[in-house]
């Protein structure tokens, strides 16, 4: 993300003796000000329905996991109650919540995805 500051700098290089005034405004310095965007943590749920294979497939297909780090994962939900699968910007956590949830309803399992800020 690339946001641009505009700044009109305390100095008097621009040759017209100090003057200043409407349309006489020199912009001096135009800085480039970079700023991380929000990131967004991707969470699985446990629940007693959902296929254990089913949430490693979810794992690998969406969330590009190996089938080991998707086990790791799984068992981790399945013990803990919830899990990260991977943190991501708004848009692209947003679309893969969307992606996992009508995956498993088209698949008939209740598992359920939500995100979180970071
Ligand atoms: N608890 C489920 C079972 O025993 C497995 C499971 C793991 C379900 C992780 C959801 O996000 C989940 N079949």
């Amino acid at each position: 993300m690339l946001n641009w500051t505009i700044t009109n700098a305390q100095n008097d290089d621009d040759n017209n003796g100090g003057q200043q005034g409407p349309g006489t405004g020199t912009v001096v310095k135009v800085r480039p000000k970079t700023q991380k965007p929000a990131m967004y943590r991707v969470l699985l749920l446990n629940d007693d329905y959902t296929p254990m294979e089913f949430v490693v497939h979810v794992l690998e297909r969406f969330f590009n996991k190996s089938r080991e780090a998707a086990t790791e994962i799984m068992l981790h939900v399945h013990h803990r109650g919830v899990g990260v699968c991977g943190v991501y910007t708004y848009e692209v956590a947003e679309t893969k919540v969307g992606q996992v949830i009508d995956f498993a309803r088209r698949h008939q399992h209740p598992l359920q995805c939500t995100m979180e800020k970071e």
